[in-house]
């Protein structure tokens, strides 16, 4: 395919409560849409980093810099067997994992379309069946917290996840696990709100028995992280220092982490994610797919991907009405029971809804 045309498109979505980390609290999403066309035929991807250097040093705004100054002006006319092609193009662009997925997102939304394929049978998924798990920001209280967890557990979900930071971390625990029994899968995520000094913190949180714990200490790193775990019996789960198959590999041999919560964009894109599936089936390292908050459209190449086989836990695929009034896609992101289903139609297998994406648009960059 010769690449004719390139949509950049940034949309502001309110979310319909606030999401709060260790790293702070967000309402508003900037979200940069990315459309290829091709011979009649529209792939899209989103841009999933957040809109301030909390989480990644990547932005909506350095996004945009980096797809319209760079990616988009050296990618525009240039013709790609397969998606895979892309890499090449982008190689010479240091960092920026989150603009460069947006765009290969897209292309692997074309050449699933292209090929008359649902984008999860493009790329080999199998998986029908698909956990869906809820990652709960921080509350004012423990009580609040308890209270919020039982109405989601009474909504299915399979695995609930708490934002936790210092100082809002073991009473918040205690609490949760009182409120959901001892059976229930509960997990936490401190975002990197910690260091080795913390040590005695983290040991208390051994016994509210956790699925793990994921991403305790700095975002860079994965050292401390294999001194870390050598001290706890909850296994570590690792996000933020994780961009390719390799850092899986250093995670693994550092003793790092049992789990890796794999994030499209993070990673640069489906390529990445691909082989750090294959990479953690093959060691048998526990894998789940994260959330950025996502609009639908990225949503649904994250339901694509956790059709992999080496998806063994429950993502953050929470479905669309959990974070929005509309969401930009039909049909919406639906759970029933716990599970989500691949999206059958071709492609991510969803429309967007052009007419409200074009209220929401702030900017466009066509190339
Ligand atoms: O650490 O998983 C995270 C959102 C923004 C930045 C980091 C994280 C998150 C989430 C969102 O947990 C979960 C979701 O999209 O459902
Ligand atoms: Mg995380």
């Amino acid at each position: 395919m010769k690449i004719e045309k390139i949509e950049l498109r940034e949309i502001r979505m309110t979310m319909k409560t606030a999401f709060e980390t260790s790293f702070g609290v967000t309402q508003e999403r900037r979200i940069i849409l990315v459309s290829i066309s091709s011979g009649g035929v529209t792939g899209y991807g989103e841009v999933s980093c957040n809109e301030t250097p909390g989480y990644s040093y990547e932005t909506t705004e350095t996004a945009w810099h980096i797809l319209n100054d760079f990616i988009a002006p050296n990618v525009i006319g240039k013709t790609l067997e397969q998606p895979s092609d892309y890499q090449a193009l982008v190689k010479p662009l240091r960092g920026h994992p989150f603009a460069k997925a947006g765009l290969e997102i897209a292309l692997w939304d074309w050449f699933a379309k292209a090929a008359n394929l649902p984008l999860w049978k493009f790329i080999g998924g199998t998986k029908t069946e698909l956990p869906v798990g809820l990652s709960v920001g921080i509350k004012k209280s423990p009580e609040a917290l308890a209270e919020f967890v039982l109405e989601q557990q009474q909504i299915g979900y399979q695995r609930i996840k708490l934002k936790i930071g210092r100082g809002r971390d073991l009473s918040y625990v205690a609490a949760a696990r009182e409120a959901l029994g001892t059976s229930m899968n509960l997990t936490v995520d401190a975002n990197s709100d910690y260091t080795l000094e913390d040590i005695d913190i983290l040991r208390e949180l051994d016994q509210y028995n956790l699925q793990y714990i994921e991403q305790p200490l700095e975002n860079d790193d994965i050292i401390d992280h294999g001194t870390l775990a050598k001290h706890l019996k909850t296994p570590l789960c690792l996000d933020e220092p994780i961009h390719s198959a390799a850092d899986v590999r250093r995670a693994l041999q550092m003793g790092a982490a049992k789990v890796i919560n794999l994030k499209i964009g993070r990673v640069g894109g489906h390529l990445e994610s691909h082989k750090i599936a294959a990479y953690c089936q093959a060691n048998n390292i526990a894998l789940w797919c994260g959330g950025m908050l996502e609009s639908g459209v990225g949503r649904a190449h994250n339901v694509a991907l956790q059709t992999l086989a080496a998806f063994t836990m429950a993502s953050d695929t929470a479905p669309s009405s959990r974070y929005w009034h509309e969401d930009i896609i039909e049909p919406e992101i639906t759970m029933h029971n716990g599970i989500t289903k691949p999206l059958e139609g071709i492609g991510i297998g969803v429309n967007l809804k052009h007419d409200l994406i074009a209220k929401l648009t702030t900017r466009v960059s066509s190339f």
